[in-house]
């Protein structure tokens, strides 16, 4: 098991500011109007198929000639359109049977005319011959003609489907297809919000933020610079009177879950001023200029509520250096975005009222432009809280827990998770309380924290993985060979317990309590290098066959062997000379700073103290083959083991000098019995040394 500052990476999410947005627009309660359009468009057909009012009876021109020219009941006719002639009956006439079936009009009939009968005609010409010829032949009297009237009448039906409803529907579609291309759901999503800025805003009220100064628990410097931030804006007269200018902008640097984001609502929380919160991805769309063009936007909105806060958190997102070699792998869209971030940032200025906070877990890899003085002109480091910070981080966490047992412990807590980010914490709490829930325990007591520790570190235990026994052994062998080597060595961190439970990617582990350090020795490294090979030589010296359960081992110790040589000036044939970049932008990118030759001899030199480390570990075995025999017994019978039950079987750990410190010399070209005789002489005679030397208090 690797140690748990180590492994404390993989454990980094920080809230990110996208998924509120996404539940908050969840919540709002979604009339569908779909089912809206659904009826117009039902309603609108059913018009156009049942029309209202009444429509007049269709005649032929055989009845109009015979019944109703003949008896002299038309009153009058209008031709509409040239192609329709409506017929009005003598109201005296209509009693008569032959026009029974006139419909009543009803109340004028929703701007349908309220004719009797209408007919088709094919011209209007022929019509109207016809019907003088007729009427002759019927004998009218010149004053009893019947009238005829001309009339357009544009169809409302036919003017509504082709200038309303269709371009309506072609709208429709084409909303459609582009929500859809947009990537729909989303805030924005629409086509017509493609540039806009996804900026969250919190306005003055504050109503949503409900973090302040009080919530964030350690981080002390960084909070000083940062009230210092809002007091810029609270109180500007009160630095520029003397001639200041007001930053523009601070960036928040620190590893991930330090509460960077945290800082920044707590900072929005305070400040009382509107807030603008967004991630950098969210500049990002596949349309081409539109990240720029949500950055012109953003700024655009900042300027006009000045004085405010704008945050963007992952900003690498965005400010990652821009490639030297153009168009190579380089995404120019993000550089037109970075760019425009640069522009806006020179463009207002100082004394704006508006500042800009970003946050970055990676200020390495960011573009030089931004960081330098008046852009992001101020670097806030955010780091992973210490002892004290930790028991601070605990006891905010604690709160809302609402019965704790009578031995949890926030300091006892802190101990315990050397490496541990807020959010890590933040997830221990939580963990414990669900730990305690399950269990249907009424407080959450101490042991529940401790098994979310476990959890948080290792991943679930997997108690029911089919290992067959030999493997079991194999394990606990494997296991007490880190635990046995990890004892002995001074150097080496201290052991907690060890387990061949299998949880997440591990069959078993050993597990340290790293001491929280700035610097480490030389010595230190070797003796971790050391107990990290000493499974793999328990395997090998205790078993006859090695496994490839050794990989993470193997992995380890090889990455802390290289850094020793390339990084750390460690190893005599290298020297002080380092080829760490801490630049991170590989300035060096024509390949290796270094020649072929000395890539060999880092090669060689790594191998050597890696094979150096493993013939101590061997040695160390053979050694304490029985107690570590012994340790490998019980744990398969046990499973776990605390620093108690190695206590009891290796005597306790070495506290004065370490009988078996690194020495070049000692080990090179020394099969391990020889080895063995050497040191174990060794031993004997700085034991002697100590007893002659140091004094007893
Ligand atoms: C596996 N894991 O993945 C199993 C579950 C020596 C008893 N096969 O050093 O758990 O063996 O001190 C492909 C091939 C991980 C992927 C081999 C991923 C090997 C942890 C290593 C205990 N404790 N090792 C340890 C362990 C493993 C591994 C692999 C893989 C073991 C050891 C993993
Ligand atoms: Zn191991």
């Amino acid at each position: 098991m690797s140690e748990q500052k180590q492994n404390n990476n993989n454990f980094g999410f920080g809230p990110k500011s996208g998924n509120k947005d996404q539940k908050e627009n969840d919540k709002k309660p979604k009339f569908n109007i779909t089912w809206i359009y659904g009826i117009i468009v039902i309603f609108i057909i059913g018009m156009m198929f049942f029309p209202m009012g009444n429509e007049p009876v269709e005649v032929m021109w055989g009845r109009f000639r015979n019944k109703m020219l003949k008896t002299h009941s038309v009153e009058k006719i209008i031709i509409v359109n040239g192609d329709r002639a409506e017929i009005y009956i003598k109201s005296d006439k209509k009693s008569d049977p032959d026009f029974s079936d006139i419909k009543t009009p009803s109340s004028s009939g929703m701007g349908m005319s309220s004719a009797d009968y209408y007919m088709k005609i094919g011209s209007i010409d022929r019509f109207t011959g016809q019907m003088d010829e007729a009427m002759d032949e019927f004998d009218y009297e010149p004053s009893e003609y019947v009238e005829v009237g001309y009339d357009t009448r544009e169809n409302h039906m036919d003017w509504i489907v082709s200038w309303v409803i269709f371009p309506l529907l072609l709208i429709g579609v084409w909303l459609f297809i582009f929500k859809r291309m947009a990537g729909g759901g989303g805030p924005g999503g629409q086509i017509f919000n493609i540039g806009k800025s996804r900026a969250k805003v919190f306005d003055k009220e504050g109503a949503e933020v409900k973090v302040d100064f009080k919530d964030v628990a350690g981080l002390e410097e960084a909070k000083v610079e940062i009230i210092e931030i809002v007091d810029f804006l609270k109180k500007p007269e009160k630095y520029t009177q003397l001639g200041g200018k007001i930053p523009k902008g601070a960036l928040l640097v620190g590893p991930p879950g330090t509460g960077k984001t945290l800082l920044a609502k707590a900072v929005a929380g305070e400040a009382h001023v509107p807030f603008f919160s967004m991630s950098g991805s969210d500049f990002v769309e596949m349309f081409v200029g539109v990240g720029a063009s949500r950055v012109r936007d953003l700024f655009k909105q900042a300027k006009e509520k000045a004085p405010c806060i704008i945050f963007i958190d992952e900003i690498d997102a965005i400010g990652r250096a821009r490639g030297k070699n153009a168009n190579f792998g380089s995404n120019d869209e993000r550089e037109n975005t970075l760019n425009q971030l640069l522009t806006e940032m020179d463009g207002f200025g100082t004394n704006s009222g508006v500042i800009i906070l970003a946050a970055t877990n990676r200020a390495d890899i960011l573009d030089r432009a931004l960081m330098r003085a008046g852009r992001f002109d101020r670097q806030i480091h955010v780091e992973l809280p210490d002892l004290n910070e930790r028991k601070d981080i605990f006891k905010v966490h604690m709160r809302p827990l609402k019965k704790l047992g009578p031995n949890v412990n926030a300091d006892f807590l802190a101990k315990q998770t050397p490496g541990f980010s807020g959010a890590d914490i933040a997830n221990v709490t939580n963990e414990a309380a669900l730990i305690a829930a399950r269990q249907e325990k009424d407080k959450v007591e101490k042991q529940d924290f401790l098994d979310a520790i476990d959890r948080i570190i290792g991943g679930l235990e997997k108690k029911n993985k089919i290992i067959s026994p030999n493997e079991k052994r194999t394990i606990a062998f494997h296991e007490a060979g880190h635990a046995t080597v990890s004892w002995i060595l001074e150097h080496a961190n201290p052991l907690i317990k060890v387990t061949i439970v299998p949880r997440g990617q591990a069959l078993g582990a050993a597990w340290y309590l790293p001491e929280e350090r700035q610097l480490t020795t030389k010595e230190q490294m070797l003796d971790e290098m050391c107990a990290a090979l000493g499974g793999r030589a328990a395997e090998e010296l205790f078993f006859g066959q090695i496994s490839t359960g050794a990989l993470n081992d193997l992995e380890k110790v090889t990455k802390q062997a290289y850094a020793m040589v390339s990084y750390f000036g460690m190893s005599e044939k290298i020297g002080n000379r380092s080829y760490y970049d801490s630049s991170g932008q590989s300035e060096y990118s024509f390949g290796k700073p270094y020649s072929d030759e000395t890539a060999r001899t880092i090669d060689d030199e790594v191998k050597r103290i890696i094979d150096e480390s493993y013939d101590r570990a061997k040695v160390l075995l053979n050694k304490y083959k029985e107690g570590h025999n012994k340790l490998g017994d019980m744990l398969l019978d046990k499973e776990v083991l605390f620093a108690e039950d190695l206590e009891n079987i290796l005597g306790p750990r070495p506290n004065g000098k370490n009988p078996y410190s690194f020495n070049d010399e000692a080990l090179e070209n020394v099969d391990i019995v020889d080895a063995e005789v050497k040191k174990e002489e060794k031993i004997e005679e700085d034991r002697k040394k100590d007893k002659d030397s140091t004094p007893k208090e």
